[in-house]
């Protein structure tokens, strides 16, 4: 389905017509910043600051349905691309770099007024907890094509010393 100028239009799969056999489905004129289906239901965000209540209206005190929105419908919600820099309405690649060495990737650089936490937590199997382990986390030595605003990370591993670790980004706002 596309979201265009306030019509919604029902994009057929490509081997049905793709988008040459679209056709308009409604005319809504709404704020809608996104849509999705989930469960079977049409789940339609953005609306009008002084909208009414009502039992069909959640609202958010912050941008975060926008944050958790996928509309490329990728692997990547909006929070996650935006810290990793990417498009949004284009479905991204996985952003991490492995080797036997470490993990990089590269992130966006965070100021302290940004409500966005980022931290590279870490376990050596999967049934103990995980736990924060910034002390393995290091800007990489190779910033070669990394754009303005972000570094590129590692987290460092020793096969030696540990032979199975686990890495884990997470991300809150
Ligand atoms: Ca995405």
């Amino acid at each position: 389905m596309l979201n265009l100028q306030g019509t919604f239009y029902e994009i057929p799969r490509s081997n049905s017509g793709d988008r040459y056999r679209m056709r308009p489905l409604a005319t809504h004129g709404k704020r809608i910043t996104d849509f999705a289906s989930w469960r079977g239901l049409l789940v339609l965000t953005g609306v009008l600051d002084d909208a009414r209540a009502s039992a069909s209206l959640v609202r958010t005190p912050s941008a975060a349905a926008l944050a958790h929105a996928n509309p490329d419908d990728d692997a990547w919600i909006n929070l996650f691309e935006f810290l990793f820099g990417t498009d949004p309405f284009t479905p991204s690649v996985w952003p991490l770099d492995l080797n036997a060495d470490g993990m990089g990737i590269v992130l966006r650089n965070l100021t302290s007024t940004e409500e966005i936490q980022v931290a590279f937590e870490s376990t050596t199997d999967l049934l103990s907890d995980w736990h924060p382990r910034p002390d393995l986390v290091t800007p990489h030595p190779d910033q070669s094509g990394v754009p303005a605003g972000f570094t590129r990370w590692r987290f460092t591993f020793d096969l030696d010393a540990e032979p199975v670790r686990f890495v884990r980004l997470s991300i809150s706002l």
